[in-house]
């Protein structure tokens, strides 16, 4: 298995709002340290000033972990601040000029909604797909219709590439995801603003609770 698969299998993508109560960087700090294993700077209604400044000190927080960092939408922040990688999505810049941007070294993830699109990403340019929405989602106001597991099945089948699953997934549908052949789930609500962020990061991993 890739490293890559494995950076894959719990993917937190990070809410401003939902975040307010301990701040985007105290919450990934302490949700990395109970297992999550990469993670995506998400925020619609900042700068890139802004994004850069918030990525440096996540890139601090994360300093040594080996957790990957990768920013969404905005590939010149990713590049200002030099970190693993930027998420787009199909409306956002081509992956063609994403690539371009990035460089080669770098990872770029691609959302991908339907099997025309899942089909149509290519490897050469996008390193992994992020596939859903599986379920409906308030965090997302403006999602696609939920692809449901079966729809999640159908996706991760067609594709070349390793990918995480998102969309109103909880600890619960953790096993249901990776048995429909994606290599792990992306939250968001499931982990930021929960009461307690390392027990609901556990929460994806069972089998490794006392
Ligand atoms: N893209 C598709 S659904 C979604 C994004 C960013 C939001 C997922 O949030 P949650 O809270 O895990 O349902
Ligand atoms: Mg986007």
């Amino acid at each position: 298995m890739s490293e890559l698969r494995e950076h894959l299998r719990l993917y937190l993508v990070t809410d401003p709002e939902m975040c307010r109560a301990r701040g985007v960087v105290e919450t990934v700090g302490q949700a990395v340290a109970a297992g999550v294993t990469m993670v995506q700077l998400r925020d619609k209604d900042i700068s890139t000033r802004d994004r850069i400044a918030l990525a440096l000190a996540l890139k601090d927080a994360l300093q040594g972990t080996g957790v990957p960092l990768v920013i969404n939408d905005d590939v010149e922040a990713a590049t200002a601040a030099e970190v693993d990688g930027a998420h787009i999505g199909q409306g956002d810049m081509s992956s063609v000029e994403a690539r371009a941007r990035l460089g080669a070294g770098k990872i770029l993830g691609l959302s991908c909604e339907t099997p025309e699109a899942v089909v149509a990403a290519d490897p050469a340019l996008v390193d992994y797909l992020g596939l859903g929405p599986v379920f409906g989602t308030a965090t997302k106001t403006d999602h696609a219709t939920p692809i449901g597991l079966s729809g999640l099945a159908e996706l991760a089948g067609l594709s070349r590439l390793p990918s995480v699953a998102i969309g109103g997934i909880k600890a619960m549908h953790h096993a249901q995801v990776l048995a429909a052949g994606a290599d792990g789930s992306a939250v968001v609500s499931a982990i930021c603003g929960q009461p307690d962020i390392a027990a609901a990061t556990q929460a994806f991993f069972p089998e490794a609770q006392p």
